[in-house]
């Protein structure tokens, strides 16, 4: 009979066992009414959608919960191996809808919802994002999880949580201005606090030698200034398979016996402020997505992250084995959301050394089997460095290890290539310079026995640039996983119209296996299947127009060409090139150059940096470029520039469904993969793109012929930067001339003089890196091919099928099934239900 641990008294019942929860309408009507009176204390008076969205969530959230610990004990009872996710951002957005989808709960609850009066959609939209990542490498995360526990792998997802999430957007007189974004504030009823697992995590102080009671030398780290990390956990459903896994984030707290020392000390003050540093280290998301460099905080963040994490999982491993670490390599694996949580790779051989005594190589053999290490970008100046100064003031044990590994590594390089000290230097983890660092990159590849890229060009220039001289001397380690999206969020959840036309038309079986939707192409000579997608289209941006209509006073036109570029603000990401096309098409309409015209939305949406100056003066630009345009009378209907503010995970899911045309326009060579891409193309966008990142897939998925190509290839840039003259190129182009002439003439400053000098002057340099201007014909040209196909209507509905029914590979089930097969090796765990 089971025993509740806490209690003497004779043998009971468990505490736990409960029947199990309806998921019919009348169960959530009584639960909701339970939730909204009781728990919430509100009446019918209270107008306030919120806690209306709060109540269905804790029944909702009841009926996760459940199917939570019965995955929990499911893995606990199969002893199976298991992989963890560490990532300093998880960008999840909303909750709820997600959570009634994989539930398989969603009519029932709107009916319930219908029957109280209450409108399910207004309480859906009343629960903020989760926005505690940057975006693309933050929203993978939070997809492969997703699909994870679609898969039923046992998973756990390890980050930080984040008391401000990435900031929201807001545009004064055109420019951006940042709000801070405080989600917590009226509390997450999806989290639950779990302050048995905290750990202690050390900064600070210094390293010594001691000598155990054994005799054996020890190295103590010591006179540190502890913080706590506290776990919240978030259960992650599984589409409708009663698997249910962990997202465990950690919040930085004050360690009780510090607080105290204090308080005897008499200084009450003092106690509360050293509370306050310790908070700080998990307050904010930073909200660059390029590094930042040196930021000391930045890097107790990171530590917080690998040190709690892996103190967890050991502890946990301890609890089961004992101190014996001779299986510990077959039964976990950790995967590296790039450099950020790479620290990792020394601080379980921290642990596995201090804490648990294992030697050196040991240690390492277990580090080396277990770390796999994902990269994200190709840009040199994005790569991750600390000075060493800095490590060894807040990680000198740290520091210590990677002294350590970095010797044993360069002993084996230079057996490898005897004599080659230029090669030493270059591949050594410590850069040295006037000023020496730490490389996290070599870090993680030293310590991962496998690295991959994001997409196929990605990992290949990986291979023959950045980390050449690793993959001369690991082959085998390097590899590819290509990026996706999920698409029960990405198409089942956020077009739920054509989600149910789709099941109407092939079954429902591509919600988990979409390579299904290939079945569509069968359907492309049908009239009546191409009339009823082309409506349904049309309703998707129709919703888009009302929904931007409710947020600022604009009519868009549901016949135009909906040109979407959307992501955040990079000028490698080139929104210039777009603004470039949409001067171009004004001037064109000015000059009464309108002959077959089609009728175009452009919209923009992203985030700049807060200190990235060039950014935000593009988003200046485009917000004045919009001004002219919308108020000018000769362009009316025939062109709209709108700039949509505070882009995110929910605005997506408006976006996404209701574009024409995707554009993936960055410098061929820049973008890992990109991950809009493939939720626009998997809700029928075509794409007019480069060949970057996974536009390269896409395209070939889709066939040249439903992929509006341009510009130059990464080998052309390359060979180019020799020889760059922009200016002589805008010299033969008059269309560009004009276009430039606009600008500079300051026709867009609106009393600003020279506002946009700097913008201007970086894609007339011939040392611009991202070379806008070599594609601006080529990228003409395109738009005109997208033109001619979008006046044939029947043409686009055909490309437009086409394009969903060739995103099966986008699937990040696909990509999770990559990775659980070639890196992780991990067994599906089916829940019994
Ligand atoms: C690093 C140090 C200090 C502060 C911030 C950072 C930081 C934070 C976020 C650096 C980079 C990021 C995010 C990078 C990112 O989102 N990369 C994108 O990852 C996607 C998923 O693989 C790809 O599809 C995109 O191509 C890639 O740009």
């Amino acid at each position: 009979m089971p025993q509740n641990t806490f209690t003497k008294s004779k043998p009971c019942e468990s505490i736990t066992d409960l029947p199990s929860l309806g998921l019919e309408k009348e169960d959530f009507i009584t639960d909701f009414k339970r939730y909204y009176s009781y728990r919430l204390g509100r009446d019918e008076h209270c107008r306030s959608p919120h806690y209306a969205y709060e109540a269905l969530s804790l029944a909702v959230s009841d009926r996760l919960v459940e199917r939570w610990k019965n995955t929990y004990n499911t893995y606990r009872e199969s002893d199976c191996k298991k992989a963890y996710y560490l990532s300093m951002e998880f960008l999840m957005g909303r909750t709820l809808s997600n959570a009634m989808l994989n539930l398989g709960i969603t009519g029932a609850v709107a009916e319930a919802m219908y029957d109280l009066g209450l409108e399910i959609e207004e309480l859906i939209e009343s629960e903020p994002d989760a926005g505690l990542g940057n975006g693309g490498l933050g929203r993978l995360a939070a997809c492969f999880i997703d699909s994870c526990a679609t898969l039923q792998l046992p998973v756990t997802g390890y980050g930080l949580r984040y008391e401000y999430g990435m900031f929201s957007q807001v545009i004064v007189n055109g420019e951006q201005v940042e709000r801070p974004d405080h989600w917590l504030k009226n509390g997450n009823v999806w989290e639950i606090e779990r302050p048995e697992y905290t750990h202690r995590i050390k900064f600070g102080g210094r390293v010594e030698q001691s000598v155990n009671e054994r005799g054996v030398k020890r190295r103590s780290w010591v006179d540190t200034t502890d913080i706590l990390a506290v776990p919240y956990d978030t259960p992650i459903p599984g589409y409708q398979n009663g698997t249910v896994n962990t997202l465990r984030l950690w919040k930085a707290t004050a360690t009780e016996e510090f607080n105290l020392e204090e308080f005897n000390a008499g200084d009450y003050a003092e106690s509360v402020a050293a509370k306050n540093t310790a908070e700080n280290i998990s307050m904010v998301l930073y909200p660059n997505d390029a590094n930042e460099n040196g930021k000391s905080l930045r890097l107790q963040q990171q530590y917080l992250l690998a040190s709690a994490s892996l103190q967890d999982i050991v502890a946990n491993w301890v609890g089961r084995h004992g101190n014996n670490f001779t299986h510990f390599a077959e039964k976990n694996c950790f995967q590296l959301n790039d450099t950020h949580p790479s620290v990792a790779v020394a601080e379980l051989m921290r642990i596995l050394m201090d804490t648990h005594g294992l030697k050196w190589a040991k240690a390492w053999e277990i580090t080396r089997q277990t770390m796999a290490y994902t990269n994200h970008t190709l840009l040199p100046e994005a790569l991750e460095k600390w000075s060493v100064s800095l490590f060894e003031r807040l990680l000198p044990r740290l520091m210590e290890i990677i002294y350590e590994i970095n010797a044993h590594f360069l002993a084996e390089v230079a057996l490898h290539w005897p004599g080659d000290n230029e090669r030493l230097a270059r591949m050594s983890l410590i850069e040295e310079g006037s000023e020496k660092k730490v490389r996290m990159a070599y870090l993680a590849i030293v310590g991962s026995f496998s690295v991959n890229g994001v997409a196929e060009l990605h990992s290949k220039l990986l291979q023959e640039g950045l980390f050449k001289d690793f993959y001369d001397l690991w082959p085998d380690k390097f590899n590819n996983k290509t990026n996706g999206v999920t698409p029960r969020r990405w198409l089942a959840a956020c077009n739920p119209e054509l989600a149910k036309f789709i099941t109407e038309m092939i079954g429902d079986k591509w919600i988990t296996d979409l390579s299904e939707l290939k079945k569509l192409e069968n359907f492309v000579n049908d009239k009546k299947f191409c009339k009823k997608w082309y409506e349904l289209q049309q309703n998707a941006k129709q919703r888009l127009i009302d929904y931007k209509k409710t947020e600022f006073d604009i009519d868009l036109n549901v016949n135009a060409l909906f040109d979407v570029q959307v992501k955040r603000f990079h000028e490698y990401k080139r929104q210039l090139l777009n603004v470039l096309h949409v001067i171009h098409l004004y001037d064109r309409i000015k000059r009464g150059d309108t002959e077959n015209w089609t009728d175009r939305c452009v919209l923009i949406g992203g985030k700049a940096a807060p200190g990235y100056y060039m950014a935000k003066r593009i988003i200046k630009l485009i917000n004045n470029i919009s001004d002219v345009i919308n108020n000018d009378p000769d362009v009316g209907e025939k062109l709209k520039l709108v700039f949509m503010p505070n882009y995110r995970v929910s605005a997506m899911e408006k976006i996404c469904p209701g574009a024409d045309l995707s554009e993936q326009i960055s410098t061929a060579g820049k973008e890992a993969s990109g991950t809009g891409n493939m939720k626009f193309m998997m809700n029928g966008a075509l794409t007019i793109g480069t060949l970057d990142g996974a536009n390269i897939e896409i395209r070939e998925e889709v066939g040249d012929d439903n992929f509006f190509l341009f510009g130059l290839t990464e080998d052309e840039v390359e060979d180019l930067r020799h020889h760059y003259d922009p200016v002589n190129m805008i010299n033969q182009d008059e269309d560009l001339q004009r276009v430039m002439n606009l600008l500079e003439c300051g026709h867009f400053n609106q009393f600003e003089p020279g506002i946009f000098d700097d913008v201007i002057n970086s894609i007339k340099s011939s040392g611009d890196p991202w070379m806008t201007i070599a594609d601006f014909r080529s990228f003409v040209n395109a738009q005109k091919r997208v033109e001619a196909a979008y006046q044939d209507k029947d043409l686009w509905t055909r490309m437009s099928i086409i394009n969903t029914a060739n995103s099966g590979k986008f699937s990040t089930d696909r990509t999770i099934k990559n990775y659980s097969d070639e890196i992780w090796n991990l067994e599906p765990v089916a829940i019994s239900k």
